[in-house]
């Protein structure tokens, strides 16, 4: 056997063994030997959803200095806070594949790594602040509780903590839409509207349908992700739409009637185009988000810089 058969025979016995982990429901981790087109499609969904976080912190922060009282505001800094945390948590889960997130961020500043497509609707009112909670954290629970068993431990497991955090978001979202929903007619008209604006885009969290999602196929034989985009988003809207109706709320949707014999709600058709101009970088607030990272990013480089000089100290000190 020469040097080339036998490297070739390890290559194969290491793929065994990594579809053998697979096949058994065991993780894979940092050091274990994994595909390289596993190692890039994770560095893919986990970077896009870590920019997802750190992205969507933008719309709520818009917020912050009109809360109506202390207590939504306090609420609304710790929900704005934890999706720092939550980007944290998923760059250094990244990182843990061989990306450096000066790389992903970068890259994603550049336009050439997505985040999701709801932080490219603008926050108008108070009441869409309710509804990102309920609708927005509602659909990223469903989401994400299935990513809590993707086959990658350290995203696996950062997963596990940003779930308890999302379960706060939308529940402290559900009660503040629960008040406005038992308020005035004006505050009712500001909820129906935050509500139309935002149902179809929370449905399209879930991404293109399953006959247009080109990595659905792979990313499901690798067990990152559990389910496909079309299961659940059909799940989030089984669970919201009971929501809906105790608010006594309606959906933007003439087609969304129960279904007892699918025991399923049915809904009507996604406007497909607008969720692929979104992806593509032309929705309503794409290039105001970009902005607005850029300059933090501009503007942050003394902290970075003066993190970095007390790194360098302090490994000089301990050397
Ligand atoms: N928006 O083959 P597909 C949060 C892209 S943050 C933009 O189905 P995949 C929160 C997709 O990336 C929650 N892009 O892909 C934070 C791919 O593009 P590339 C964020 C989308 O990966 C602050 C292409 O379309 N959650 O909760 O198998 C405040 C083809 O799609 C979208 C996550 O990121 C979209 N909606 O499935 C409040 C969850 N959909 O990479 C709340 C983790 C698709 O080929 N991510 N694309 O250029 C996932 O679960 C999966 O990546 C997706 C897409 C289900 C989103």
């Amino acid at each position: 056997m020469n040097h080339q058969e036998a490297s070739m025979t390890t290559d194969a016995q290491f793929q065994q063994h990594f579809d053998d982990k697979i096949a058994a429901d065991i993780s894979i981790e940092a050091k274990d030997w994994m595909p390289d087109a596993y190692r890039r499609n994770l560095i893919r969904q986990i970077g896009q959803h870590a920019h997802s976080e750190v992205v969507g912190m933008l719309p709520e922060a818009n917020w912050l200095t009109r809360a109506p009282s202390l207590r939504r505001k306090a609420v609304l800094l710790a929900k704005v806070q934890d999706e720092a945390g939550h980007g944290l948590y998923l760059y250094s889960a990244a990182e843990t594949l061989g990306c450096t997130r000066q790389d992903i961020y970068q890259k994603m500043l550049a336009g050439q790594m997505k985040y999701s497509s709801i932080f490219n609707y603008p926050t108008l009112n108070w009441a869409d602040i309710g509804v990102i909670g309920w609708l927005v954290d509602g659909a990223a629970i469903v989401n994400q509780v299935a990513l809590c068993r993707a086959s990658y431990g350290p995203y696996a497991r950062a997963m596990v903590k940003i779930c308890k955090e999302e379960s706060f978001h939308q529940r402290q979202g559900y009660e503040a839409v629960m008040v406005m929903a038992q308020g005035s007619e004006a505050q009712k008209a500001m909820l129906q509207d935050a509500i139309n604006r935002f149902w179809w885009p929370a449905l399209m969290m879930f991404g293109p349908s399953d006959s247009d999602s080109p990595h659905s196929a792979q990313s499901m034989a690798w067990k990152i992700k559990r389910h496909s985009n079309d299961e659940l988003r059909q799940k989030f809207i089984d669970n919201t739409v009971p929501q809906l109706d105790a608010l006594g709320m309606t959906a933007p949707d003439a087609d969304l009637a129960w279904d007892g014999a699918s025991g399923h709600y049915r809904f009507g058709e996604i406007d497909w185009a607008e969720l692929n101009e979104v992806i593509q970088g032309r929705g309503q607030c794409n290039h105001e988000r970009l902005q607005a990272k850029r300059k933090a990013w501009d503007e942050g480089s003394w902290v970075r810089d003066g993190a970095m000089a007390h790194a360098s100290k302090r490994a000089a000190n301990a050397a």
